[in-house]
């Protein structure tokens, strides 16, 4: 297990705390709106409240007590904002000025007002009228030569109404391009657990965390991303659950929280320990880490039969004797080089993880971003199948979702490469044949726009250019488009690197009450626990002008396509008619309208979790890849005499992804920058840096494409060594369009071999 090292981070009080009340004060003052936003937060996750758009987490499912977070705080702040981006911003501002503010800069200017119209004469956006934005957009579809040259990007916070509405056009126009946030989020935990256990979800609820012997983090910073899942594990450990963090930093939240919502611990100032055991492998090693386990618990099985379920192998599982084998010819070796752990520390795992009976895994981007990540996510799997740790209480699979509703999107049918019987769903209740081939993930969409091969580019929310890869060639993909449309709340990256012609169209946001035809709207979204719940905004909406964005998809769908296959007006005017439609093609979402109204929501059914598998063989499949041959910076190696160091982009604690709320990062000891790269001390021997010490950072590739950011600021870190650690979006030019996780095609954000020179 890893021992503190000298350069811990200088963050010594447990997370949360006073520190994370200071913060949400500071937060909520700054957004000059501090009375209708502390009235809000009390709505925040509760019955007939707004669900908020902070992370995915689950809700704690007592009624009437608080249940919000300091990033939640901010979300919610930073929407609520007092400040505007109306016409007369955009008179004083010509886009290219605007290119040249920095992503803080640019959000921070306030909420978008009315639609915003850039011509592509004239240096600055100017304002056009709902009907007339929606004219251009149709007349750009008309023109393609075919609809796949259209795509439409969809950012994880739109509601289900909002998403399914927009998949409906998107195939009634006669097209599958559903790049979506997901494609560089989680899509390879989708995509194995779909193989191995027939379901792309997580296996447990709230109920499992209050039952689970143990619960393993991997890669994944819950302290910043997701601090309401460590009041989860606060209860967890304060029962006497064990906690095991695997995560390549010692992130101070998965070390000691206090729970800002126990006055008992806010008074006497003791957190809770939060991880009993914390390993802190190498970028990239947790297949190996996992497979160590196996090759263990093999091993001791031989003479000790309880040490795995084999009852539950024989009757529920596939392929165990194929993945003996990989697991027999993987050797110890290998696992130790790419873990960087010992194999003490494995044994150790092993020890924890064999001991207990109902144990879940949970994980995220640590483990999604790799280029072997759909493998890794199959290893976990194929550990907890040993021990027949899916589907019973207390036990199971949790890859915790980013965006609030990203895994709601991707129900209702933003998927490029959607499943048949979606698509017939969709065909029998529309009568219309909608497009059979698959689409354009995120990856693709770019390298479609570079050839030429896409013009319009439509985004229901994000910041598409500054969350993607490859920024250079990203903005060239981008500017080469006819036209690109923003469907935002905020200004951002995306709206100043435009197409040919482009349109701002400003919408609600998800605090913001919603009024149509018949009424004020609820929306719906799904959590990563698969509870789909209502949302009702409660703040007055920022301008009077915008508009919802299931109303902005719809006066999109009724000018490109018209009203003879869907009658979307009247879908819009009232959005449990498309609660409706959803109940019809979605057989999960029986009387959807009014299980929504029963307390928080319902659960969506998981099979996985019933020991049902929708496998091709019926059964859990065990995965039997071995492990890479070679991980990023041995590649590299190839390319370079200079020392090589493998990069992780990651999240600061004052941002929510491409919105950057401040420049601290409060428990990494970071204050007033974000330009800095955290390196081992050896490391920094080697290189002869120092702490403070200027560099430019280089990716090693072999596509004579250079890729360089410049004025990055060296800190020591406890970090292993050959490994650093710096921001995203900052990082985003590093990171090759053409490195993406195999089979799934994920940007491999979390490694990227780099190079150092100092300045
Ligand atoms: N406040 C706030 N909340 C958010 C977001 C936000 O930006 N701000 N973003 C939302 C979104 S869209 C998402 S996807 C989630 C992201 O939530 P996280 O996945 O927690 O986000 P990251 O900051 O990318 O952190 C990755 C973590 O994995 C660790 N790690 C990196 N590589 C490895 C590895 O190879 N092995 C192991 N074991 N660990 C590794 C890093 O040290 C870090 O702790 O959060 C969501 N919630
Ligand atoms: N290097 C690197 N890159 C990464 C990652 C990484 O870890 N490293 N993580 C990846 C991940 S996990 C993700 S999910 C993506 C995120 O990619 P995106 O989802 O595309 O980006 P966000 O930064 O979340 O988008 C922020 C913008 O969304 C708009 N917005 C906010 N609320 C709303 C709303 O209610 N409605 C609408 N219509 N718009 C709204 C605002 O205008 C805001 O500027 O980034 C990916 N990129
Ligand atoms: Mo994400």
């Amino acid at each position: 297990m890893s021992k503190p090292t000298k350069s811990t981070p200088a963050y010594t009080s447990p997370a949360g705390g006073w520190g994370a009340l200071k913060s949400s004060a500071k937060h909520l003052i700054k957004s000059e709106n501090a009375a209708k936003n502390v009235k809000a937060l009390l709505r925040a996750n509760q019955p007939g409240g707004f669900d908020c758009p902070g992370c995915a987490w689950g809700d704690a499912p007592k009624a009437g007590k608080v249940d919000f977070c300091e990033n939640g705080v901010k979300a919610i702040a930073w929407e609520a904002t007092s400040k505007r981006v109306d016409a007369d911003f955009f008179q004083q501002h010509s886009i290219t000025e605007l290119q040249q503010w920095d992503d803080h800069s640019l959000e921070k200017s306030g909420r978008l007002t009315q639609p915003m119209f850039f011509d592509g004469k004239n240096d600055h956006y100017q304002a056009i009228t709902w009907d007339d934005a929606f004219s251009i957009i149709a007349n750009n579809l008309k023109k393609l030569p075919s609809p796949n040259e259209a795509l439409l990007y969809t950012s994880g916070r739109a509601s289900n109404e909002a998403a399914y509405l927009y998949q409906l056009f998107g195939r009634v126009l006669g097209t599958n391009n559903f790049p979506d946030c997901s494609n560089m989020c989680h899509e390879a935990s989708g995509i194995g657990m779909t193989s191995s256990l027939g379901t792309g979800k997580g296996t447990v609820t709230m109920a499992d965390f209050d039952e689970a012997d143990a619960i393993f983090v991997f890669g994944q910073n819950p302290g910043t991303n997701h601090p309401r899942m460590l009041g989860t594990l606060r209860k967890a450990s304060k029962r006497g659950a064990t906690i095991v963090s695997i995560n390549n930093l010692q992130e101070r939240g998965l070390q000691q929280f206090l729970d800002p919502q126990s006055p008992k611990e806010m008074i006497l100032f003791t957190g809770t320990n939060i991880s009993q055991y914390y390993f802190t492998p190498k970028l990239g090693g947790d297949m190996a880490i996992l497979r160590g386990v196996a090759k263990l618990l093999l091993e001791r099985f031989e003479h000790d039969k309880s040490v795995l379920d084999n009852e539950f192998i024989a009757a529920h599982c596939h392929n165990f004797a194929a993945y003996q084998h990989s697991v027999t010819a993987t050797p110890w070796q290998q696992i130790i080089d790419q873990s960087g752990l010992t194999k003490a520390d494995i044994e150790q795992i092993t020890d924890i993880y064999a001991s207990k009976k109902k144990v879940i895994f949970t994980w995220a981007m640590g483990i999604t971003q790799h280029k072997h990540s759909v493998a890794t996510i199959q290893e976990l799997v194929n550990v907890l199948l040993l021990r027949g740790n899916i589907g019973k209480l207390g036990a199971g699979a949790c890859p915790v979702r980013g965006h609030s509703n990203v895994q709601g999107n991707r129900t209702v049918g933003i998927n490029e490469k959607p499943s048949t019987a979606f698509l017939d769903a969709l065909e029998k209740q529309y009568s219309f044949k909608p497009p059979r081939e698959n689409g354009l993930n995120t990856v693709e969409s770019l390298q479609a726009m570079l050839s030429g091969q896409a013009k319009v580019f439509i985004a229901l929310g994000g910041n598409f250019s500054a969350a993607t890869p490859d920024t250079t060639r990203t903005y060239q993909a981008l500017q080469q488009c006819d036209l690109t449309v923003q469907i935002s709340t905020k200004l951002n990256r995306s709206h100043v690197i435009t197409g040919k012609q482009a349109l701002i169209l400003p919408c609600l946001g998800r605090t913001e009450i919603d009024n149509q035809n018949s009424g004020e709207q609820c929306i719906t979204v799904e959590d990563s626990m698969s509870m789909v719940h209502s949302s009702t905004g409660q703040n007055e909406p920022a301008s009077q002008h915008l508009r919802s964005e299931t109303a902005i998809v719809a006066g999109i769908a009724k000018a490109a396509v018209g009203e003879d296959v869907i009658n979307w007006t009247n879908l819009m005017s009232d959005y449990s008619l498309i609660r409706h439609d959803i109940s019809k093609v979605l057989p999960d979402f029986s009387d959807f309208n009014q299980r929504i109204k029963i307390g928080r929501g319902f659960h969506l059914e998981n099979k996985a979790a019933q020991r049902q598998w929708k496998t091709r063989s019926s059964k859990a499949e065990f995965s039997s890849a071995l492990l890479p041959e070679q991980l990023a910076h041995e590649v590299a190696q190839a390319y370079t005499e200079k020392p090589i160091l493998t990069l992780q982009t990651l999240r600061s604690h004052d941002q929510y992804n491409t919105s950057i709320y401040g420049m601290d990062d409060r428990y990494r000891g970071i204050y007033g920058e974000r330009r800095v790269v955290f390196v081992n001390a050896e490391d920094m021997i080697k290189q002869q840096l120092k702490n403070g010490d200027k560099v430019k950072i280089t990716t090693v590739s072999n596509d004579n494409i250079v890729r360089s950011i410049n004025d990055f600021k060296i800190v020591e870190y406890a970090i292993p060594q050959g490994c650093a650690a710096a921001y995203y979006p900052e990082t985003n030019p590093l990171v090759p369009l053409e490195s993406t996780a195999d089979n799934c095609g994920t940007p491999t954000y979390k490694s990227i071999a780099v190079t150092f020179d100092k300045l």
